[in-house]
């Protein structure tokens, strides 16, 4: 039988931890309390064992449980867990809706050391089977199919792949698999704070989604900054309306953040106004956040939704450029509640303050959360840019991962030799140290030899009235290499008077004095842009859909 230190060595095999003199100032400083990351719910519990923790608001009815009964409940299903055979440090693959059974099963597998790996519901087999043997797991957790999606025959199918997932827990109806497992006997020790508590999986949208372990130290630092900062007290009530395993829900402040100051969660179970609307006003829900496409839609719904949605105080939108037009309307709609966020799962958050100018919240994509995080705008050779120049952002700091985890091809690519991260996108800093991202360093056509930003041509597309989203993209060309393809989702409010066609695109583009060669050459009206996992224009799916459909010559 494997021993705990086994199973400890095989984890760290392949993690790339903070330097060790870094990691012991870090706790000399306080920045790392050195405190596994159920510590902050169980403090929130004994302060106020009566509150309000988690609201599950599925389609199943409301339940709500008090941090007495939540901790409990996760106490139990920690329990469960270790009586079924898994230990501390082993991987678990977690995949569930957001609801009561994913905080219960998230908390219960933290505090027995159980490390999960944070995959999202619309993760498919081809992402679920690469991140499982990628992380070593040697459990999976679904569930059944009453939301749309069978994940038991997703589990059936990666035990068939990955051999090494030997057991499976089914939330619902577990079918010919374990249900979640709950039990009263005793826990092993605390985790070591220092250790991987979670992985989640990289954000990017070419390729498959690599893995990223965070620690407990670390992502205890990322949640506790970030409540800070949104200004969260017991008194707050935050809706899950991002899907719950990713950072942004997770951890900024997120679920985590909330739950450490001894507020309320309330989980939708679907981000769509007609329901969430009816959730903020009946939970008075003062905080959430959203993807920026989710939060325009929110915004038109004001209009015609009936619910008095007047107790958000704070509405964090990220993950995706919010183009600055929208987050002005969204103040006018709701009040000055916008917080734009600029994060990574890798590690840096950046935030705007709740007191910072209205017009710079609207401009800017925020500034570090932490003092302590050293960033970098550097050019193509690797020299650091004044302010206000453009260049690629690269970034070290405590709760930055210093390498993806058993990818050392991909790290000698990803981190500069000091440890520095290359996020890959592209950003101008302020004097004020307020970062404005204004692309990605790949999302470049080369049309005729001549290299074509994609950003560039869609801002200026989204300068255009009857314009509400717009991707553009490359595809192959036999004359040009790559032609550009710009697929456009039309506005309600203001419908182009004509079709809007190619010539007009491009007479448009060009008296706003863009370059000749950066004109598209296609332009294709869409009803909606395909989106990833949480919720950003996937520019990969695009790409294989125009090239599927009609010609595009
Ligand atoms: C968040 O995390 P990921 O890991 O899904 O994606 C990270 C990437 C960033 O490197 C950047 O390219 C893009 O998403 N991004 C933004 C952005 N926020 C993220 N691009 C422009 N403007 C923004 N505000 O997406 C994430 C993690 C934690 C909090 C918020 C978002």
């Amino acid at each position: 039988m494997p021993t705990h230190l086994d199973h400890v060595t095989d984890l760290l095999d392949g993690f790339t931890p903070h330097a060790d003199a870094q990691a012991q100032n870090y706790r000399a400083a306080g920045v790392f309390l050195g405190r596994p990351l159920v510590a902050a719910l169980d403090l929130a519990a004994e302060r106020s064992p009566d509150a309000p923790a988690v609201t599950d608001a599925s389609t199943d009815g409301p339940r709500t449980l008090t941090y007495a009964e939540f901790r409990a409940a996760t106490l139990r299903r920690a329990a469960g867990f270790v009586d079924a055979g898994l230990r501390p440090a082993q991987r678990v693959v977690l995949q569930l809706n957001n609801s009561l059974d994913f905080a219960v099963t998230l908390f219960g597998l933290l505090r027995a050391g159980i490390v999960p790996v944070m995959t999202l519901p619309a993760h498919r087999i081809t992402e679920i089977a690469h991140l499982a043997a990628g992380a070593g797991a040697v459990a999976y957790i679904g569930e059944d199919g009453r939301r749309g999606f069978d994940f038991r025959d997703l589990a059936a199918d990666l035990q068939s792949r990955v051999p090494d997932v030997t057991q499976v827990f089914i939330s619902g109806d577990p079918g010919r698999f374990a249900a979640l497992p709950d039990a009263e006997t005793a826990l092993p020790d605390d985790p070591d704070p220092a250790l991987p508590a979670l992985f989640l999986v990289s954000g990017g949208t070419t390729g498959l989604p690599k893995l990223i372990a965070r620690t407990h130290d670390d992502y205890d630092l990322n949640a506790r900054l970030s409540a800070d900062i949104a200004g969260l007290t017991a008194d707050d009530t935050y809706l899950v309306a991002l899907p719950a395993a990713h950072n942004f829900p997770l951890s900024c402040p997120g679920i985590l953040g909330v739950l450490g100051v001894g507020g309320h969660v309330v989980f939708a179970d679907n981000p769509s106004p007609d329901n969430t609307f009816d959730l903020i006003e009946r939970h008075r829900v003062t905080v959430t956040a959203l993807v920026p496409a989710l939060a325009q839609l929110w915004c038109a719904a004001t209009e015609w939704e009936p619910a008095d949605i007047s107790s958000l105080r704070l509405l964090q939108v990220g993950g995706a450029k919010l183009a600055q037009p929208d987050a002005v309307a969204l103040d006018a709609a709701l009040g000055d509640v916008v917080q734009q966020v600029f994060g990574m799962a890798e590690g840096l958050i950046c935030y705007t303050r709740p007191g910072e100018p209205r017009d710079l919240v609207h401009q800017v994509q925020g500034s570090p959360m932490s003092e302590l995080d050293e960033v970098r705008v550097v050019d193509e050779d690797g020299a650091d840019v004044p302010d206000g120049v453009e260049g690629e952002l690269l970034v070290r700091g405590p709760y930055t991962i210093r390498g993806y985890y058993r990818a050392a091809a991909h790290n000698e690519k990803s981190f500069t030799p000091d440890g520095f991260y290359r996020s890959g996108d592209k950003v101008t800093r302020l004097a004020s140290g307020h970062l404005a991202v204004t692309g990605r360093i790949k999302d470049t056509i080369v049309r005729a030899g001549e290299n074509v930003a994609a950003d560039d041509v869609e801002e200026n597309l989204l300068a255009h009235d009857s314009v509400r989203q717009v991707a553009v993209v490359g595809l192959p060309d036999d004359a040009l290499g790559e032609k550009i393809c710009a697929a456009v989702v039309l506005s309600h409010e203001h419908p182009p008077a004509q079709p809007l066609e190619l010539a007009m695109i491009r007479t448009f583009l060009a008296e706003r004095g863009l370059a000749s060669f950066k004109l598209p050459d296609v332009v294709r009206v869409v009803t909606t842009l395909p989106v990833t996992a949480v919720g950003k224009i996937d520019k990969k799916v695009l790409r294989e859909t125009l090239l599927a459909g009609p010609p595009t010559s």
